[in-house]
């Protein structure tokens, strides 16, 4: 079957081409900018790999030997590349891209290429545990623990009522697994408090689209990076973080197709490409974005006709970027006036601008105002839904646009709102529920810790993240998690977080289940199961159909397979900006996934939204927000002088669960540190592997140091990685909790901090 949903400029890539590049000449680029990639070749020269380490391929069990391929898709960060299982003697042995998928062309990033490793790795889980009268966790058979689990959850419902019972989870499950969730939690629970890790991560970027578009979701085509003039990267260290992407974008800039701007305080590996690189302050990014609309204003490359049409609300912009002169904001962000002006032009007089951001705009505590000041710039030029053109938010779990969709956490399935009464009527209705059963406001991840803090909030479900190393403020988030009367935990591996449940139980991990994850382009993609679970654990949909049973709710929970819940979910997307109707697994197999809306088995999915200038407000109108910009809620001063950043390294996963059991990976990357700039270092007598103590309003940490200057003058960064069980106090011991207030994300990135020398 023929791809339409595939843009040409991947369609047409021979065997002998990778992203409209030579394949040799893009792996040498890529390789020498130490994006490392590796390329499973095409399938006409064999299923071989080019490994890009004698070590990775000495880890690799010869194709040769692997007796079965299974279609599935990486379980790591959103780009969504598309790989193949390959088992033997039923037991996974190594993974191969997939050629013919159009995101990666048979490409995988280092850590993704190890990921069969990991799945029968030395600390999974593989029985529940419960603790017992000694405190001690112990195995127990799974009656036992749904015994525990089910009366425990029942006994606070009689008592106190459904509002005491709250379920964090995660960006990580399968789609069909967050829908399912959500009937559970909001069906037949009735909790108000369900929400998940894409509050950390990607609550910004929903709520500024929503503000602006009317609707979630990135209206983008990773094609764009292939025909786009202009790419405003900002807040992404795609290097690091989406490096199938960053070798598309380099691909690009190499053959001279698009200009870049970098807007980062720090310099990340893909400064060295720009063309402008503006080395902002931390979190000023909206005194920038607000300068740079002040110049296209001014310099009259408004595209009124566009604006006429599609939007609303450019006066009151108008009139508040007028008095934000490149000037007045180079004073702010501290880069030159002259480079703010370039930057504004470049944006307004390219035909087609991408903007690409992630986690130094969303974790923010003005992330929401910078998103839509983005969207504003996009709308303003007449750039959005037209190839190459318009605000892409790269998300980062691999199904946190599943969350997002499936109704994970503060949304109802199908992007359904729960301020909506009309949404709450359709699920209520959809559910055989009463209306009231839904709650009318969503309730973000903090306030479920200071719920339980209070008293409020007795049992917490947590399912498939790891709190205890990634919640910003970890000493007091841990504290609370001690005191939580009733503590699940579900997870694949022994992490920080399992050892403090009272019950724990052992989840199927990728590579066990089957179902569909989301990528960041909208493209639905397939998993299909390639082995068995590992010990005694069970997919995270079986768990939630069987609580749901025993708690009475058999008839909500009909489902034999997952695909069963995903066609009562797609039934749901009717008429909805996410309409999946037309998918079905096979599709996804044969097509290599397909970008949502699909609203008919005919229709080949939709690479790019708003094309019409149609947005899914009510009056069809896209909507410009005027935002001053506000300081970061804590800055440096003189007892906490540093600006203390932190994030990804390309090696590692999040809390290392699966990155910490690959040993070739972790040799490349086995300890914690903090970069220094080389000015600082000197004022302090620092060199790279002294250790150093870093220390905030919060708590405390000692790591080596690394002297360098990728990072500014009184600046500091730490990976948010290393935990406990790798050797390290976490930085979130450090982070605080402020919030956007829009979209209460925390602002991970802008820590005041002290450094002194051990
Ligand atoms: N290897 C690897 N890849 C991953 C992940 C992983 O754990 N490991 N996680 C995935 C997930 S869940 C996510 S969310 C993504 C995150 O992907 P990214 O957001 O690209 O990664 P981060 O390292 O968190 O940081 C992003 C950038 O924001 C910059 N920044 C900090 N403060 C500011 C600011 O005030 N303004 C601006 N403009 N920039 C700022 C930082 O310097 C950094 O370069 O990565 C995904 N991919
Ligand atoms: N300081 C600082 N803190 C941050 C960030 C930052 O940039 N700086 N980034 C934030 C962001 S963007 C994110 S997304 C979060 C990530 O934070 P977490 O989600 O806490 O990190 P992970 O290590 O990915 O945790 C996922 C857990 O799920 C388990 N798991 C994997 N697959 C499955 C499955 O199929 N089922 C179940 N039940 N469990 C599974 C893994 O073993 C792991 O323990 O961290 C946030 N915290
Ligand atoms: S870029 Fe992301 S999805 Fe692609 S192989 Fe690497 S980790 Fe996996
Ligand atoms: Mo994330």
């Amino acid at each position: 079957m023929v791809d339409t949903a595939t843009p040409p400029a991947t369609r047409d890539d021979g065997p002998h081409r990778l992203f409209g590049m030579d394949r040799r000449r893009f792996l040498q680029v890529t390789g020498t900018a130490g994006l490392g990639l590796t390329a499973a070749s095409a399938v006409p020269l064999g299923a071989r790999l080019l490994a890009p380490t004698a070590a990775a391929a000495a880890a690799l069990t010869p194709a040769e030997r692997v007796e079965r391929w299974t279609t599935s898709t990486c379980q790591f960060c959103a780009t969504g590349c598309g790989l193949q299982i390959g088992t033997t003697a039923g037991e996974p042995v190594m993974v191969r891209g997939n050629p013919d998928h159009p995101v990666n062309q048979g490409l995988l990033c280092q850590k993704s290429l190890h990921q069969a490793e990991v799945v029968r790795a030395e600390g999974r889980l593989g029985d529940p545990q419960l603790r017992d009268a000694d405190g001690e966790l112990s195995a127990v058979g799974w009656d036992r623990a749904f015994d525990e689990l089910v009366g425990r959850l029942r006994a606070v419902i009689d008592e106190h009522g459904p509002q005491a019972v709250a379920i964090y989870n995660t960006g990580q499950l399968l789609q069909e697994e967050f829908y399912t969730l959500s009937k559970l939690a909001r069906g037949a629970i009735k909790t108000p408090n369900l929400d998940g890790n894409p509050r950390l991560c990607m609550a910004s970027a929903v709520t500024g689209y929503q503000r602006s578009f009317g609707s979630d979701g990135p209206p983008n085509a990773y094609a764009d990076l292939a025909e786009t003039d202009l790419v405003y990267l900002t807040g992404a260290n795609l290097h690091e973080a989406h490096p199938i992407l960053g070798g598309r974008l380099m691909a690009r800039l190499q053959e001279g197709g698009c200009k870049l701007i970098v807007a980062d305080p720090r310099a990340v590996q893909f400064t060295r490409l720009a063309d402008l690189y503006l080395p902002i302050r931390p979190g000023t990014d909206v005194a920038l974005l607000n300068a740079m609309q002040h110049v296209v204003i001014r310099d009259g490359l408004v595209d009124r006709a566009y604006l006429d049409a599609h939007t609303t609300g450019y006066d009151e912009v108008a009139a508040l970027v007028a008095d934000w002169t490149p000037q007045r904001a180079a004073e702010v962000c501290g880069v030159p006036a002259a480079d703010i002006e370039t930057a504004g032009r470049w944006f307004g007089e390219a035909n087609a601008t991408t903007s690409l951001w992630t986690m130094g705009i969303n974790q923010q505590t003005q992330g929401v105002a910078a998103v839509n000041q983005m969207c504003n710039l996009h709308l303003m030029t007449g750039q959005v839904g037209r190839p190459g053109a318009g605000p892409f938010s790269l998300t980062g779990q691999p199904s946190s646009m599943d969350f997002r969709q499936a109704g994970g956490g503060g949304s109802l399935p199908g992007y359904r709102s729960l301020a909506k009464p009309e949404h709450r009527q359709q699920i209520a209705d959809a559910w055989g529920i009463e209306l009231e059963d839904l709650p009318e406001a969503p309730v973000a991840a903090h306030r479920i810790w200071e719920g339980i803090e209070a008293g409020d909030i007795r049992f917490l479900w947590v399912i498939g993240t790891n709190p205890a190393v990634t919640f910003p403020d970890t000493r007091w988030a841990t504290e609370v998690l001690r005191n939580v009367e009733t503590l699940v935990v579900q997870d694949v591996f022994e992490t920080e977080t399992t050892e403090l449940a009272d019950l724990v139980l052992p989840a199927a991990m990728w590579g066990e289940k089957a179902g569909t994850f989301t990528n960041s382009e909208r493209r639905v993609n397939v998993l299909r199961q390639a082995v068995q679970p590992y010990g005694r654990a069970r997919s995270d949909f079986d768990i939630f159909v069987e609580v749901g049973r025993r708690l009475g709710f058999a008839e909500m929970f009909p489902f034999a397979t997952t695909e069963d819940a995903f066609d009562e979910f797609k039934a749901l997307t009717e008429g909805r900006p996410c309409d999946l109707r037309g998918i079905t697994y096979d599709r996804l197999e044969a097509e290599h996934g397909l970008q949502w809306p699909v609203p008919d088995t005919a229709s080949p999915g939709t690479p790019r939204l708003y094309t019409e200038g149609r947005f899914n407000t009510e009056d069809g109108r896209a909507v410009l927000h005027a935002m001053d910009y506000v300081p970061p809620l804590e800055a440096p001063d003189a007892s906490y002088p540093f600006w203390l950043n932190t994030g990804r390294v390309q090696e590692h996963w999040h809390t290392m669960t699966k990155t910490g059991r690959m040993p070739s990976v972790l040799k490349r990357s086995p300890e914690n540190y903090v970069e220094v700039n080389p000015d600082d270092a000197r004022r302090l007598g620092i060199r790279s592997g002294d250790r150093v103590r870093l220390r905030s309003r919060r708590g405390q940490m000692e790591v080596p140091a690394r002297v360098t200057a990728k990072v500014a003058p009184g600046s500091l960064f730490v990976p948010m990685h290393f935990g406990p069980k790798f050797g390290s106090r976490p930085v979130n011991d450090l982070t605080g909790r402020f919030f956007d207030e829009l979209s209460f994300q925390p602002a991970l990135k802008h820590t005041a901090a002290a450094l002194e020398l051990l």
